[in-house]
């Protein structure tokens, strides 16, 4: 299974702990093609060969071959917003993470776009994230 992660880079890099946690497990379900958005080297300043042309039609690339997508969404992201709008047209599994101890409100575009079939969308604490995706890949495997 290809598993796409989505997480915050130039939106802030504030939950990039939250991220690797994720990340570790993914990794126990199949290959995640976005290993780097948890690394904690990758800083919202760096640069790329190609520019950021060559980011996004990568990453638009790797959205089209991923089976499912997982996207941690508490540190608000154009870029994660966009991969998802996306991922909804391409019609691929979505699981999105919330975490409401962060006192933000999640914009509606996202919680307002569960499904409950393709986009799935999990209040969860950092305590808890293995647990729901744990829940999440197993209800998978049964439909
Ligand atoms: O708007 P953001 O930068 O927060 O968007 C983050 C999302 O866009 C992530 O889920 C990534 O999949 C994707 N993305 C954004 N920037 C990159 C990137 N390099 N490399 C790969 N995926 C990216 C930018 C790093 C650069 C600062 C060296």
């Amino acid at each position: 299974m290809k598993v796409y992660f989505c997480g915050s880079i130039r939106g802030g890099r504030d939950d990039v702990h939250v991220y690797r946690r994720i990340v570790q497990k993914l990794q126990s379900y199949g290959s995640v093609l976005t290993e780097h958005v948890s690394c904690s080297e990758l800083t919202d300043r760096g640069e790329v060969r190609g520019g950021d042309r060559a980011i996004h039609d990568r990453d638009v690339d790797w959205l089209h071959q991923a089976d499912v997508i997982v996207a941690e969404v508490t540190q608000p992201s154009l870029g994660v917003g966009y991969e998802l709008g996306r991922a909804v047209d391409m019609k691929k599994k979505i699981l999105c993470l919330f975490r409401p101890s962060s006192g933000r409100r999640l914009s509606a575009m996202i919680r307002g776009a569960e499904d409950g079939e393709m986009f799935t969308l999990k209040d969860y604490t950092e305590e808890e994230v293995e647990k729901v995706l744990e829940e999440f890949f197993n209800n998978l495997n049964r439909t």
